[in-house]
């Protein structure tokens, strides 16, 4: 059946595509992973947590920015350069390449089935090779899957070509929240849970309002970063395996116990994005959501400071005289000030 071989064709086709699409898939390590029972009623680890002192105003998520839209199908708009990218490899590559592709074998099938079906040919055709078309359709799909492989590759170094850091974020993973230390900001570290409708909680605790979010996905604590830095996140968990992700950003990274996974986004546009853990890690798996606020770097010196934090560069009372001005210390960034 001549109408198998690009059937075969497209398969393999589609196989090179799923190779050549950029992953950020990590290489399987012995891992202990331990999808433990949870408790029932597992209460999150850590209480809602205590205003501090110096307040800092919050801003509220927009509808249909950094969130999924009801009913939506596609991507979500991309914020970060590598996202531009790859959304625009996924609808303007891809997508119409794969559509035209089925269609055309769709097609093929449609028309062989009917035109030579039994029934009007008593008398098989004894034809079996034809060197021309074996010939293009072999080189066809080598030329489309060198078509991908420019763009692919390009975003594929993109995305692992960090820029130099403006700043370190240091995520964790836990069953079933997520951590955030700010190791150039004094070391401090943030609690983030999942909070929860009225009706769930007791009264008297805090409860999701739309200001924080939507349900499922607002959280207690943001990761709070600068627009327009370089932000570096150095990934890993504290008990099995899950992922940090922010569809917004084009960032997923696995969170795995005993590894410092790293990944990178730089945002311009302040706002506030959620993502979600994206590595089955247990029962509340579901309820580890991701909120990343990105504010002026002004706002995020004032955050910094309303957790007890202080900015790089800014000079924690130096002990001794002016005469050691440090030689050229490399501007950290648009967070400095
Ligand atoms: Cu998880």
């Amino acid at each position: 059946m001549t109408t198998l071989k690009p059937i075969v064709a497209i398969m393999a086709l589609a196989g090179a595509i799923m190779a050549a699409v950029p992953t950020l898939a990590q290489a399987p390590v012995p891992a202990p992973v331990v999808q433990e029972a949870a408790p029932p009623a597992a209460a999150p680890a850590a209480v809602p947590a205590t205003p501090a002192a110096p307040a800092f105003a919050h801003a509220a998520p927009e509808a249909g920015i950094g969130q999924p839209v009801p009913g939506a199908i596609t991507l979500q708009p991309q914020f970060t350069e590598v996202g531009a990218d790859a959304r625009w490899m996924h609808n303007a590559v891809l997508m119409p390449i794969i559509t035209v592709i089925s269609l055309f074998v769709l097609l093929l099938l449609l028309y062989a089935v009917f035109r030579y079906r039994a029934k009007v040919n008593p008398l098989p055709s004894g034809t079996s090779h034809n060197t021309f078309i074996e010939v293009m359709w072999t080189l066809a799909p080598v030329v489309i899957l060198v078509v991908i492989a420019v763009p692919s590759i390009q975003l594929l170094a993109k995305q692992y070509a960090a820029p130099r850091a403006d700043l370190t974020v240091k995520v964790i993973g836990n069953q079933w929240y997520w951590t955030y230390q700010y190791p150039d900001n004094g070391d401090f570290e943030i609690v983030s849970n999942m909070l929860r409708e009225k009706d769930e909680i007791p009264a008297g605790q805090r409860a999701r309002t739309d200001a924080d979010g939507p349900r499922l996905l607002a959280v207690d604590e943001r990761m709070v970063v600068p627009a327009g830095a370089v932000v570096k996140l150095i990934v890993t968990s504290n008990d099995v395996i899950h992922s940090f992700a922010v569809p917004a950003f084009w960032a997923k990274m696995d969170a795995v116990p005993g590894r410092l996974n790293e990944t990178w986004f730089k945002v311009d546009r302040p706002g506030v994005y959620y993502g979600q853990c994206s590595e089955l890690c247990g029962a509340r798996h579901a309820y580890m959501p991701i909120a990343v606020e990105v504010v002026p770097p002004a706002r995020f010196a004032a955050w910094v400071a309303s957790k007890g934090g202080t900015m790089k560069g800014a000079a924690p009372a130096a002990p001794a005289a002016n005469e050691t001005v440090p030689a050229a210390a490399p501007a950290q960034g648009a967070t400095a000030s």
